[in-house]
């Protein structure tokens, strides 16, 4: 990690419930990220329980890797490193537990994409001290389906959902976010850069229809105080009823 100013990052991170983190892994660590990615996906991952992975359309293409900390030693060591707890602390207002790592592949010419949602409905924690690192290991562009995140949106509180019929994002809001595509925080990354954003920060994605790969490698951390909502947890459950993960 070489990253400056974390006071200001987390100043812009209150404030618009997203900020932008250049240079949170190295180009060597993105390139041992991507062998293992690779690795598992063809070695392991035929293996592994179905609830590992969100197949894209084709039934063959990985749109998601899930519970990479517990089906992968090197993940889950990733995302337990103590310099990545100790930075991310101050941001979930306590002490940091890592709860996931996962990928959003949207691989080239058929990766889909994530409907307008707040990971709040998924992850169900109160109060919201939940995040996701969204780390680079592609290039993001405005091409290749970056996450367009609404800048604020997570003083608001969670907002009325719809289970969405999407694979792997079951849950989605309502009505889409009012405020204009040209008005949101656009993840625009390089490897390596990545992204914070907070559990009730509305965000969405495109399908990526270009010739270029977008992946992403998604740390989620929690802070130890935070409870499950009861009701919160029964719309996840009814979503996920009518459009399993897999
Ligand atoms: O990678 C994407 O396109 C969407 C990511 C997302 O929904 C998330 O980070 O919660």
């Amino acid at each position: 990690m070489n990253i400056k100013n974390t006071t200001m990052l987390l100043a812009n991170y209150e404030h618009d419930g997203v900020v932008r983190t250049p240079h949170f892994l190295s180009a060597d660590e993105v390139a041992a990220v991507r062998a293992e990615l690779d690795r598992y996906i063809r070695d392991d991952l035929a293996a592994q329980p179905v609830d590992a992975r969100t197949f894209e359309k084709d039934e063959t293409t990985v749109r998601n890797l899930w519970r990479l900390e517990k089906y992968n030693e090197f993940f889950r060591q990733l995302g337990e490193r103590a310099d990545i707890l100790a930075f991310i602390a101050p941001f979930v207002h306590g002490e940091p537990v890592l709860v996931g790592v996962e990928t959003f592949n949207k691989p080239a010419r058929i990766g889909s994409g994530v409907p307008y949602h707040q990971d709040n409905a998924y992850f169900c924690q109160t109060p919201p001290d939940m995040l996701t690192v969204w780390i680079a290991i592609d290039e993001v562009t405005e091409a290749n389906g970056p996450v367009f995140f609404v800048k604020g949106s997570h003083k608001g509180g969670m907002a009325p959902t719809k289970p969405s019929g999407v694979r792997g994002n079951s849950i989605g809001l309502a009505e889409p976010s009012a405020v204009p595509l040209a008005e949101q925080f656009c993840g625009l990354l390089n490897p390596g850069d990545a992204t914070i954003h907070q559990c009730e920060t509305i965000h969405h994605s495109a399908p990526n229809t270009t010739e270029l790969s977008r992946l992403g490698l998604l740390l989620v951390y929690r802070g130890t105080h935070t409870l499950t909502d009861p009701k919160l947890k029964e719309a996840y459950a009814a979503a996920v009823a009518a459009t399993p993960p897999t």
